[in-house]
């Protein structure tokens, strides 16, 4: 599979500037269904996919990993097409943080609040600088209707704002959102299946309930730069680990072999 060439410096530059930068189809539809089909048949994901209730009673559902496998998930973490552009816009090499599936089923997926990611990442996994950034690949259209990702475009320019210490859901400081909100533009990131969309830890997002009968599936892969290594050992995400990279054309290779054996173990629980 042909590499995808390197991002340009006007993307690079819009990324500096807004926080974000999506990438139309750097996903196929044949590679997005694959995923899917593991996704829902992936049986570690309904035992490790928690519910968080939102203030409204929705629940946000999401399928954390730390570690890689022979695994759909892991194909397109380390796929060149996710980690090369991530590395041009952290300014070096990056490592595997975690990824997760989050999953807003019709009608009860949840809300996420206006948070930072590095406001989790700084208080809770010890990592000194804001070398960090999370690529959102859309499984299915994420639309307004649907609850796709909101963000403040430029809101990354403002460092870290305060958390709330209780874990996730709790939130950044609403005083400076509601502030924020006043002065910066607030974008719907509308995607097809298999557009991605890169975004910087310190860019105000949050996200709505899905009140529609479309789910909402998607997979972000979150990296730090090797050179951000946490100073602390957390128990929660990894340190520095150096990444492999694979072939772009893993994803439908691991992809496809993955789901030869969940299909033979479903014929043979059958
Ligand atoms: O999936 C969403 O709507 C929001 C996800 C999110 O905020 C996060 O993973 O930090």
């Amino acid at each position: 599979m042909p590499a995808n060439p390197p991002l340009t410096p006007a993307q690079v530059q819009q990324f500096e500037q807004d926080g974000y930068l999506i990438v139309p189809k750097l996903f196929n539809a044949e590679e997005m269904d694959v995923l899917l089909k593991i996704a829902k048949a992936d049986v570690a994901l309904a035992s490790e996919a928690n519910g968080r209730k939102d203030a409204q009673g929705g629940v946000s559902k999401l399928a954390l990993r730390n570690d890689l496998g022979d695994t759909v998930y892991a194909a397109i973490v380390r796929a060149h097409r996710v980690v090369d552009p991530m590395e041009q816009l952290l300014g070096g090499e990056v490592y595997h943080f975690h990824h997760k599936m989050m999953v807003k089923e019709p009608y009860v997926g949840g809300a996420w609040e206006w948070h930072q990611d590095y406001g989790y990442w700084y208080k809770f996994n010890f990592c000194l600088f804001p070398f960090m950034a999370s690529c959102m690949v859309a499984v299915d259209r994420a639309h307004k209707g649907n609850g796709c990702l909101q963000v403040l475009k430029g809101s990354h320019l403002m460092g870290r704002i305060e958390h709330g210490s209780a874990g996730e859901q709790t939130g950044a400081n609403m005083e400076r959102v509601t502030e924020a909100m006043k002065r910066m533009e607030l974008v719907y990131v509308e995607l097809e299946p298999g557009s991605a969309c890169f975004f910087h830890c310190n860019l105000l997002h949050r996200s709505d309930q899905n009140r529609s009968p479309d789910p909402r599936w998607s997979l972000i892969c979150c990296y730090n730069a090797a050179r951000n290594n946490p100073y602390r050992e957390t128990g929660g995400h990894p340190t520095y680990n150096h990444l492999e990279r694979w072939d772009d054309s893993k994803v439908l290779e691991v992809g496809k072999r993955q789901l030869e054996r969940i299909e033979k173990e479903r014929a043979q629980l059958a």
